[in-house]
């Protein structure tokens, strides 16, 4: 497969760079930034959506899926950005906003018109009785997945926001539509397809959530998804190899997963699951906080790692996105080891089989943004979750706690470039609040360090466009009951590379056969090998069997 050499970099634009002085980032600010990208060493952007949008959910919520929101720019900006990306060898991905549209969409108005064709797109059900909606389902934003529409004495189903109208993939026409917009992208240059919340489409029925929770037995991996992907990838890309897709998988299994991302392609060459970031959830809540239980990560790690590979199927390798809190603040320590632990959950990341996916500012470690007080928050979830555990009785201090540690706004604080004001990002107030951290934390000082987590990241990405056994190796989990080192093997007929890596702030000991390995890379400056060795605080070690 053409992917497996690849890296994946996520901008999301809104908080790249702003070029033209409104806080806001914008297409010219990436084009001004390429030559940063470059030296990285990446191959592909994936852009979070800078389409039409109310931005009610950053555009999640899509009103017009050819045309971009002017705040972002231009088709001719665009069409200048896929062509400065080519000269430094990258290409272009896109979020296809599929499950659902806005609310502000032509289709979705002429729906609430009354025209039938549209109204068919969305999903309509009758309500219980009067003021109550079809089912117990609960927006994944908080509150009913159901909104009643007067006009119609019917509800419309949202999953996510109330402006966010689910679409109803059982509709051919919806199905066609998807299609066509993947090709009107790929005519614009784009190669590049990451599906949001793609598993979510099929709805399986309507019925109540038994156990009272926002029902996602009934639509997660619904009994048509198989099908509803290969007939997308088919008349997106037909016999077209020049592409590259992913799914965004919401509480998924390995079992669909191993078919999503098979070694036939017929669906997504990769996908993204979640499980191994839901390890600080307290009994499976996101809103509810606990420390990282290590050994269930290292396990999901692992177990993903293992069944995708004995399907031959691909997975997409991650511990950021714009959704997520900083993996530095969450699983490192973002004080007294900022560089280590950053650079320790690179290498814990990269050596794995898959694709990586680097989170803009991730590579030189940005960290949380530590708001508090909730007038900072921009998010849609944060501020209604705020309300929500307010009115369960959390002290607003509590609920400020639990915002600095899950908020998705943690990820979208404006991009740290220098130490001027607003890190560089624009010279005027940006949409969401800088985070501190910029002053010290920033490209300049991390480009002018050659032992900052940039170079180390450009290490390991070089390592995978070079070395076929970071590519191709097979995964074999080391140390399982380890309680604190997180390590493995990656074999290649008779090459053997082996990472390890302590995910604490205590050294550790461990026992590995490793006379006839060498480090080629590691976070420490002297660093040796034996098979009884100590690991220091969030050390990483990467090492190849000697070549006789
Ligand atoms: O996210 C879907 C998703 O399941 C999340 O990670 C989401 O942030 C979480 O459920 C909230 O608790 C995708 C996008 O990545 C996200 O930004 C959008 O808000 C969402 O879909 C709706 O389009």
């Amino acid at each position: 497969m053409a992917v497996k050499d690849k890296i994946v970099y996520q901008i999301y634009p809104k908080s790249f760079q702003d070029s033209n002085h409104d806080g806001w980032g914008d297409i010219r600010g990436v084009i001004s930034r390429l030559d940063y990208l470059q030296e990285l060493g990446i191959n592909y952007i994936w852009f979070n959506p800078m389409v039409v949008s109310p931005q009610r959910d950053n555009g999640y919520d899509v009103a017009d899926y050819r045309s971009f929101d002017p705040r972002y720019g231009t088709m001719e900006d665009f069409e200048e950005l896929v062509s400065e990306a080519k000269k430094r060898g990258i290409d272009i991905m896109f979020d296809m906003v599929f499950n659902h549209t806005s609310t502000e969409h032509e289709w979705f108005k002429r729906a609430l018109a009354g025209e039938e064709k549209y109204k068919n797109y969305y999903i309509w059900k009758k309500g219980k009785g009067p003021g109550v909606p079809p089912n117990n389902w609960q927006s994944k934003f908080a509150g009913s997945a159901w909104e009643y529409v007067e006009k119609f004495d019917e509800w419309y189903l949202h999953l996510f926001d109330v402006t966010q109208a689910d679409l109803d993939w059982t509709n051919p026409e919806v199905r066609k539509e998807c299609a066509d917009i993947v090709n009107y992208w790929r005519s614009k240059g784009v190669h590049g397809f990451r599906f949001d919340v793609i598993n979510l489409i099929s709805k399986r029925s309507y019925e109540d959530d038994p156990n009272n929770y926002d029902g996602r037995q009934f639509y997660t991996d619904g009994p048509k998804e198989h099908e509803y992907l290969k007939e997308l990838n088919l008349n997106s890309f037909g016999q077209d190899e020049e592409h590259l897709t992913v799914g965004e998988m919401s509480s998924t299994t390995i079992e669909n997963c191993v078919q999503y991302a098979g070694k036939d392609c017929s669906e997504l060459d990769m996908v993204f699951s979640f499980h191994h970031l839901k390890v600080d959830y307290k009994n499976q809540m996101k809103w509810e906080l606990q420390p990282m239980d290590f050994m269930a990560l290292k396990r999901l790690l692992s177990t993903w790692q293992v069944k995708m590979q004995e399907a031959d199927a691909w997975n997409a390798l991650f511990w950021n996105c714009h959704d997520q809190p900083r993996s530095i603040s969450r699983f490192g320590n973002d004080k007294e080891y900022h560089k280590e632990s950053g650079k320790m959950l690179a290498a814990a990341l990269h050596m794995m089989r898959g694709t990586p996916y680097v989170y803009q500012g991730e590579e030189f470690g940005m960290t949380n943004a530590c708001f508090t007080d909730i007038s900072q928050y921009v998010d849609v979830e944060s501020t209604n979750i705020y309300d929500v555990l307010l009115k369960q009785g959390k002290t607003k201090e509590e609920v400020l706690h639990i915002l600095q540690e899950r908020s998705r706004d943690n990820a979208r604080t404006p991009m740290q470039w220098d130490d001027s004001e607003n890190g560089g990002f624009s010279d005027v107030k940006p949409w969401l609040q800088s985070a501190d951290s910029y002053k010290k934390i920033n490209v300049a000082n991390a480009l002018k360090d050659p032992d900052s987590i940039f170079y180390f990241y450009q290490k390991l990405i070089k390592m995978r466009k070079e070395m076929p056994v970071v590519q191709e190796g097979l995964f074999i989990p080391l140390l399982e009951d380890h309680e604190k080192v997180f390590a493995y093997e990656r074999k290649l007929n008779d090459e053997s590379l082996i990472c390890i890596n302590n995910f604490f702030s205590e050294e550790t000991e461990i026992s590995l056969p490793l006379q006839d390995y060498e480090i080629i890379l590691s976070n420490y400056q002297e660093s040796a090998l034996s098979d009884n060795m100590k690991l220091r605080p969030y050390e990483t070690i990467i090492a190849c069997r000697k070549q006789n």
